[in-house]
């Protein structure tokens, strides 16, 4: 990788740490309501799979905790956030909120409330390209939680059997909402997990993006080629509570200190500053530019855009499809 792609990465990564922390902002000045669930902390993974992989082109599925799955596919940031916002203009025109955020123009197929539902949806994607010998394979994200629901054992069982070119991506955070994995779950490495379905797996280090992209390549490479479907578990932890509703408190301090330490952020900071790619004022300028687009083009465009209105609360529901969506999912994703 060249600086210029180092910079950007650590950049993107900024800017996925203060889109999230503006949203909790929001919430917190009741702009953002409903349900919402912040991925600081969890960067490196979203950031370093899908720069991997083909975003637009690939399907990309995820769960509640969605926001950056959907913009790092490609889904617009200011489209994300009028849809926290509840506007017109959002992904999801204003109908979905926070954990329904959904852009198939660039194949981002949707962030989902029920733990485990994007499992069988994820190998559904995987069939019809396997079906229609396309060469797109389906990346699907989910927390350690979701592995035990029913649906991640017969979605394993299926797509080992009819090898399907799906990505499982399991970002173990550690804790379910309050539970820790250790109190949930009999088998805590997830990636042991699979091999009763007979799922190559591995696990790795979710906070350092160069590690999370070399894993993901192989995985990516593995099941491009045809070999059937991979899981790949990261090691990771978010640095706020499960929801805005969620106090933290069953947390250590040490805990959360030890692992604020190795902040993905920080981490790819430190190498970029080691290897003399961008001293401390580069990074103060990146956080200076970052925040001045969040504020001037991402916050301004949802705060600007209207409500949807009330006659038309059940438009796209039904009979009548978003016309923003008829033509990709008839011809294909924007980029193509
Ligand atoms: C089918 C279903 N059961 C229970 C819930 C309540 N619930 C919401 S999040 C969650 C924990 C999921 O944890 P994990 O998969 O580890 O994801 P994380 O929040 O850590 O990213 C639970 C049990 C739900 N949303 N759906
Ligand atoms: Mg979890």
């Amino acid at each position: 990788m060249n600086a210029a792609d180092q910079k950007r990465l650590l950049r993107e990564m900024i800017f996925y740490r203060r889109f999230e922390e503006r949203c909790f902002e929001a919430y917190m000045e009741r702009k953002i309501g409903g349900f919402l669930h912040l991925y600081s902390g969890q960067e490196a993974i979203a950031t370093g799979v899908l720069e991997v992989a083909r975003p637009g082109h690939d399907y990309v599925i995820s769960g509640y905790r969605d926001h950056i799955h959907a913009i790092k596919a490609g889904a617009p940031a200011r489209e994300v956030m009028a849809e926290l916002y509840g506007k017109e203009t959002g992904s999801s025109r204003g109908r979905g909120g926070s954990m329904h955020i959904f852009d198939p123009t660039v194949r981002f197929m949707g962030g989902y409330a029920l733990v485990g539902q994007p499992f069988p949806l994820a190998a559904g994607l995987a069939l019809a390209s396997q079906y229609q010998g396309t060469d797109q394979i389906a990346i699907c994200f989910l927390g350690d939680g979701a592995n035990n629901q029913g649906t991640f054992h017969e979605t394993m069982n299926m797509a080992s059997l009819w090898k399907l070119p799906v990505l499982f991506v399991c970002e173990n955070n550690l804790y379910a909402i309050g539970t820790r994995i250790d109190r949930s779950t009999a088998v805590v490495d997830q990636y042991k997990r699979t091999c009763g379905y007979n799922v190559p797996s591995s696990q790795h280090d979710g906070q350092d993006i160069e590690v999370v992209m070399e894993a993901a390549r192989n995985a990516v490479d593995h099941v491009r080629a045809g070999k059937g479907p991979y899981f790949i578990e990261f090691l990771t932890y978010r640095t706020r509570g499960h929801s805005m509703s969620d106090s933290n408190a069953y947390r250590s301090k040490e805990e959360e200190q030890q692992w604020a330490a190795r902040d993905p952020i920080l981490i790819y900071s430190k190498r970029l500053k080691q290897k003399k790619i961008l001293t401390e004022e580069g990074i103060r300028d990146i956080e200076r530019s970052v925040q001045e687009e969040i504020e001037s083009d991402v916050v301004k465009f949802a705060e600007e855009s209207p409500e949807p209105r009330v006659e038309d609360l059940t438009r796209y529901c039904l009979e009548e499809r978003d016309p923003r969506w008829v033509g990709p999912l008839q011809q294909g994703a924007r980029h193509e």
